[in-house]
């Protein structure tokens, strides 16, 4: 039986709920500061999640809803790396403003994994500060150094679906995929963590409740906590009534 040695986590709709209330605003209000008409509205922030990476995002805006005349002839590359420069500014100052909460269950395991010697890793499609910011804000001052490794936005070129976030943190860890588990919560998250050959638990979000998450070890609505039990939607908890280490370490060596 492999041994759980590493946890690595996504962060965005994983560690919080990030995309409807953070993200999204950020987004608008960096649309709003360059005297762009853009309002990303909730439903279709939801259909453009289907596009990780934000850089990449407001590209397939641009191509498929006709943006690309409110640009008026700029630089189309460097239009977009200064937008989402400007959105990432946003999301700090609402991070720092207390706008984030982890979800519930994240604090619990994160120091029961440190508590046990197990180590931490981060693999998510946003940008590094923003990991940063969001471990230090809404976890304890000091967390981000608790996370052994750091995968984060453009460390890779080939975002989320594809596995190379991942494939990039397992190799910093030095750990092969059978010691580790990966939580998501999206499709193109559990897509990126099986290519890596991570058993993979996901927690969904209003966002992604819906999508397919075929080959997923388990699927719950939150990891839950000793008083706020998790719901189970696929997959099986033998018995737990919350995500705990000892159900990671029974997900991962696959045992009945
Ligand atoms: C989700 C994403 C990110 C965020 C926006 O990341 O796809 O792009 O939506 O963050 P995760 P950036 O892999 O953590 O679920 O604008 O910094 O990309
Ligand atoms: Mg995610």
């Amino acid at each position: 039986m492999a041994a759980l040695k590493a946890l690595l986590f996504d962060v965005d709709g994983t560690l919080a709920d990030t995309e409807r209330d953070g993200h999204r605003v950020a987004f608008n209000a960096a649309f709003q500061g360059a005297g762009l008409p853009w309002r990303w509205d909730e439903a279709l922030y939801g259909e453009l999640l289907a596009v990780a990476g934000g850089k990449e995002r407001i590209h397939y805006f641009i191509a498929h809803y006709s943006g690309a005349a409110d640009l008026h002839g700029a630089d189309l590359d460097a239009a977009v790396k200064a937008l989402h420069r400007h959105k990432t500014d946003h999301y700090l100052a609402l991070l720092k403003r207390g706008g984030v909460a982890l979800r519930p269950g994240v604090a619990r395991l994160v120091r029961s994994a440190r508590e046990a010697g197990l180590r931490l890793a981060i693999a998510t499609t946003t940008t590094t500060a923003n990991v940063i910011e969001l471990l230090e804000n809404c976890l304890a001052p000091g967390a981000s150094s608790w996370f052994e490794v750091i995968a984060a936005g453009d460390d890779v070129s080939a975002k989320k679906p594809d596995p190379a976030i991942y494939r990039y943190a397992l190799e910093r860890l030095a750990l092969p995929p059978t010691t580790c588990i990966a939580l998501e919560d999206s499709d193109n998250g559990l897509k990126a963590a099986l290519g890596a050959g991570l058993t993979t638990l996901v927690t969904v979000t209003d966002y992604t409740r819906q999508q397919d998450f075929s080959g997923a070890a388990l699927v719950v609505d939150q990891l839950g906590e000793p008083q706020m039990p998790c719901t189970v939607l696929q997959g099986e908890s033998y018995g737990h009534a919350y995500v705990d280490l000892a159900l990671l370490q029974r997900l991962v060596s696959g045992s009945p």
